[in-house]
């Protein structure tokens, strides 16, 4: 059995990835790749290989030398970040893919795992339940390239019969690494602040509705999708994949349930425009029939495990905030 590749693992869902990985199939079943190794102590467990994924040379390389299998290739600018300078945005999100899918034409690999996003939908969807087939006109530079790379990786399994599978994912929400650059960061730093005494002044509107989802979930389904036999998945551009979904009104007083203190004050800015422009709630019947997908976590039930999974980490590697 060859190996998992994850490139871009030292970023906020690289490392859940990792520890998911390692849990399945074992730390010397995983190999990691990005500019720098992440400092969580369990990367040490695993291979690293510094390298710049923009590199096709440098991506073949890590898979001869590590007899790799699987290549997630989670490379990206996210969003808000992406509106700052969206040609960067494009180079990113979109050269790490095509040199994956060439060298999965070239026989190097035998699957690859590449995330997509609910940003690849914009205003023109129906925003509640919005479905796996509704139209893709994003408004971000980061949603085009999620939109690209989906018809890319179906292009490759169509034309080159390349074994590629890809989930849109909401808004992400884990305790162990910080994101930085999207949209629905808030909720990350909402917990935080939380466990910090502080007061978070959040970005969206109050009444500002996305789709999210916890980690632990996260990573369930990405490893679930990447185990389906092959004859089961239909979808090759990518998954609709539903979580829970609420606001930060919503998110607020949930925590407040954990944390009676917690307090959160809003001063709406640009990153308001794109998550106005972006699915309340995905309708993810698809990925429910063709892979058996069910979230565990309810919004009551992520705010428990996120707070729980805080208040038990230690405080060595505490992350910096990034809002
Ligand atoms: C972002 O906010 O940009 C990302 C995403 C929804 O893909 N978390």
């Amino acid at each position: 059995m060859g190996k998992h590749l994850i490139l871009g693992s030292s970023g906020h869902l690289g490392v859940e990835l990792m520890l998911g990985l390692q849990e399945r199939y074992g730390a010397n079943a995983v190999v990691l790749s990005d500019l720098r190794p992440s400092p969580h102590p369990a990367a040490a467990k695993s291979s690293f290989v510094a390298a710049d994924a923009t590199d096709f040379d440098a991506q073949r390389a890590i898979a001869e030398n590590h007899d790799v299998e699987v290549i997630y290739n989670l490379v990206a600018i996210l969003s808000a970040q992406g509106e700052a300078n969206p040609m960067a945005a494009w180079g990113l999100n979109m050269n790490p893919l095509l040199n994956t899918l060439e060298l999965a034409r070239k026989g190097a690999v035998k699957r690859v795992f590449w995330p997509s996003s609910i940003a690849v939908f914009g205003s023109d969807v129906p925003k509640d339940g919005t479905p796996q087939d509704a139209s893709l006109v994003p408004t971000t530079v980061y949603g085009v390239s999620k939109a690209a790379g989906e018809l890319w990786c179906n292009y490759y399994y169509e034309k080159y019969g390349v074994d590629v599978r890809s989930i849109r994912y909401p808004g992400l929400i884990g305790f162990r690494s910080m994101p930085g650059g999207g949209t629905t960061d808030y909720a990350v730093s909402a917990f935080h602040c939380a466990m910090a005494g502080e007061t978070l002044t959040c970005y969206l509107e109050p009444n500002e509705r996305l789709p999210m989802m916890s980690m632990e979930d996260a990573v369930r389904g990405t490893l679930d999708l990447m185990e389906t036999p092959e004859e089961r998945i239909r979808i090759r551009t990518a998954y609709n994949l539903s979580g829970c979904d609420f606001t930060p009104e919503e998110l607020t007083l949930a925590m407040k349930g954990c944390v009676p203190g917690f307090e959160i004050v809003y001063a709406p800015d640009e990153r308001q425009d794109i998550a106005a422009s972006w699915p309340n709630s995905l309708d993810d019947s698809w990925a429910r029939n063709d892979w058996d997908w069910t979230p565990r976590h309810d919004l009551r039930g992520l705010v428990e495990h996120i707070i729980d999974g805080l208040a038990k980490q230690s405080n060595v590697d505490k992350p910096t905030l990034n809002v």
